[in-house]
């Protein structure tokens, strides 16, 4: 049964496989984002963006046309929110729309091929 299961979830990282989105995860703490650069192939994916900081934070994405955002703005340390964004390629901005948090660090630049 687990032997099953990880067959799957290994079927859904491979590259170029159109089946399911990918997933990535952003950590989210004061004040940056962790990993601060990505390189990903064009697709979609499930992006979660993880508080692992120690107040509120969110996950935006901008670049390219795009413009997405966690449910809300702000949620507390501990919680994890995401959204499906279809990336085309080019150049992409992640950041924390909270005031003043992007200036501090909390940006991290996505490149898609
Ligand atoms: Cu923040």
């Amino acid at each position: 049964m687990l032997a099953a299961l990880l067959l799957i979830l290994a079927g859904c990282s491979v590259p170029g496989s159109t089946a399911s989105p990918e997933s990535v995860t952003i950590h989210l703490s004061e004040y940056r984002l962790d990993p601060h650069a990505l390189t990903l192939g064009e697709g979609t994916y499930n992006v979660a963006a993880v508080n692992s900081g120690t107040i509120s934070h969110a996950l935006e994405l901008t670049g390219n046309g795009i413009d997405v955002h966690t449910k809300d703005f702000a949620y507390p340390p501990g919680h994890s929110e995401g959204f499906q964004v279809t990336l085309r390629p080019g150049t992409y901005q992640f950041f924390c729309p909270i005031d003043g948090h992007r200036g501090l660090g909390m940006q991290a630049t996505l490149v898609v091929h």
